[in-house]
């Protein structure tokens, strides 16, 4: 009998698994059987753009945490897939941080052009996903949210592809209730507009706080003021910024903080990360982690060990992202293919165990960026995805983290080169500071003019 795969979600980890097997479907390879439950209208993850916050119109809750106005905060250069570049894509070179739409788009030809709509089951939310010993089958029970029906079927295989930048953190702060002006979190966070003119609290001092921090100062926030629990970012902020200590409290609408320094503030923006969250798991087939470079019992970072026969793809903390995702779904397609045998139990714990405890002892976002390179060159080595040169990317990452540092309000204003075609990308036609218009028509067309 043909083997059946289900995948969950379609965003970039999703698409990459069904990337990799029409791949090797189209090389005349005998692949199964893969439905990819999509609980949005559309794939591209993240990426797919909703106004909406809170649940959708099915009751669900919504995905999306991204924003209007959001640049890539890293190079595409870093993210490039290695076969499919963004030149082929877009018929020529484009500037190095494109917007959240140029980036949908580009994600989205890859998949649109080699046909794998037709895997995709959209509006699909699963729901439960259990595992059966006596046919050593999972049941995934899915509700087609438009046709209001649930349904259950049997999948041999279960890649778990939903994402986990999506069910926020929210810690409470003594006194957060009586505040007189917006609370939110980072995920519901959609547009900076709203806060031009105020004085705005960030708690955190990660991606999301320094993001959604310099965009509020791009739209005319008064003040940032960011509050960190473990340590300050440290760039070179503009006057109207300032970083503190945790918040200890909220007094009406001032912040205590916990050096006793105060700051009355007229919105709060927790920035407060995000749970790695499988609500439609059982128990025994759930990974329980942080958000980390290394989630533990995880072999080859998409192996579930307690049972082999689900992966997860995309489940970690990210430098990489698109071209990762497809080193992951190439390995573990290979394996499903009988191309890349399992180890024994005890030796996949060991081969994990060995990654996990060299995670942590990483110092630094360099050993970081260093630790998920070597990882990337583990898992690309017995696939045949095309070559990818993992240490000029990683020279990359490294230059935008300089970039960052010597300036946060610029460092999107920077070009690369592309590992893939070696061609440097152009500068943007305007300054990132400037440049309020996110839209792909503005990225593109207003450069056209320019040129
Ligand atoms: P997601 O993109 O989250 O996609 C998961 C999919 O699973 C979604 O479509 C969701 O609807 C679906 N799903 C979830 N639950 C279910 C269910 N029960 N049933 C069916 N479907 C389900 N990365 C970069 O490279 N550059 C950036 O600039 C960048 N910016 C970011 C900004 C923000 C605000 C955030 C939150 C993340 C950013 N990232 C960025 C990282 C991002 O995680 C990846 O780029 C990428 O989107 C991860 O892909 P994914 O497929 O793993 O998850
Ligand atoms: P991250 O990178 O997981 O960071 C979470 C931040 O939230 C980090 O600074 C944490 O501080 C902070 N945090 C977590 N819990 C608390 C509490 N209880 N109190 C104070 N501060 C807290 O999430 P992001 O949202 O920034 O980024 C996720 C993705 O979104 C990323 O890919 C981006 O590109 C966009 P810590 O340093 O651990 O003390």
């Amino acid at each position: 009998m043909r083997k059946r795969i289900a995948v969950i979600g379609a965003g970039p980890s999703g698409l990459a698994v069904l990337r990799a097997f029409e791949t090797a479907r189209r090389a005349g390879v005998d692949v199964p059987e893969i439905i990819c439950f999509e609980k949005q209208a559309n794939w591209g993850g993240l990426w797919n753009y909703t106004w909406r916050t809170g649940l959708d119109e099915f009751g669900e809750p919504v995905h999306g945490s991204m924003y209007r106005y959001l640049w890539s905060n890293g190079p595409k250069e870093c993210l490039e897939f290695a076969d499919y570049s963004f030149e082929e894509h877009f018929g020529r070179p484009i500037p190095s941080y494109p917007p959240r739409a140029v980036l949908h788009d580009y994600i989205a030809g890859r998949v649109e052009k080699s046909g794998v709509r037709a895997y995709c089951k959209f509006n699909h939310a699963v729901k439960n996903v259990t595992f059966e010993p006596e046919t050593n089958r999972f049941a995934v029970t899915v509700k087609d949210l438009v046709g209001d029906q649930v349904v259950t079927e049997a999948f041999d295989h279960v890649f778990v592809a939903n994402g986990h930048f999506s069910t926020p953190n929210v810690p409470y702060f003594q006194g957060i209730e009586s505040f007189l002006g917006r609370v939110m979190h980072a995920h519901d966070f959609r547009a900076a507009d709203e806060f031009a003119g105020k004085h705005v609290l960030l708690v955190g001092s990660s991606y999301s706080a320094e993001d959604i921090g310099t965009q509020c100062h791009k739209y005319g926030a008064a003040s940032v003021t960011f509050s960190y629990r473990t340590k300050p970012m440290g760039f070179d902020w503009p006057d109207s910024f300032e970083e503190k200590p945790l918040l200890e409290k909220l007094v009406g609408n001032t912040a205590h903080f916990k050096d006793g320094s105060t700051k009355t503030v007229d919105a709060i923006v927790l920035c407060t990360g995000y749970l790695n969250h499988y609500p439609f798991l059982e128990d025994s087939l759930r990974l329980k982690t942080r958000n980390r470079l290394f989630p533990p019992n995880l072999y080859k970072g998409i192996v579930f060990e307690p049972n082999p026969g689900l992966f997860y793809i995309g489940a970690q903390d990210q430098f990489y992202t698109f071209n990762m995702f497809d080193a992951q779904a190439w390995y573990a397609r290979d394996i499903v293919l009988g191309r890349i045998a399992l180890p024994e139990p005890d030796a996949m714990h060991a081969d994990s165990e060995a990654w996990t405890r060299r995670e942590e002892a990483l110092a630094d976002a360099e050993e970081m960026i260093d630790f998920q390179t070597d990882y990337l060159r583990d898992l690309l080595a017995p696939t045949d995805y095309p070559f990818l040169d993992v240490d000029k990317v990683a020279g990359l990452f490294k230059e935008w983290e300089h970039h960052k540092a010597e300036g946060i309000l610029t460092y999107r204003d920077r070009s690369y080169r592309s590992t893939i075609t070696g061609n440097m990308a152009p500068v943007h036609h305007t300054p990132w500071m400037d440049a309020m218009d996110d839209s792909l028509e503005a990225f593109l067309r207003v450069r056209e003019a320019a040129e």
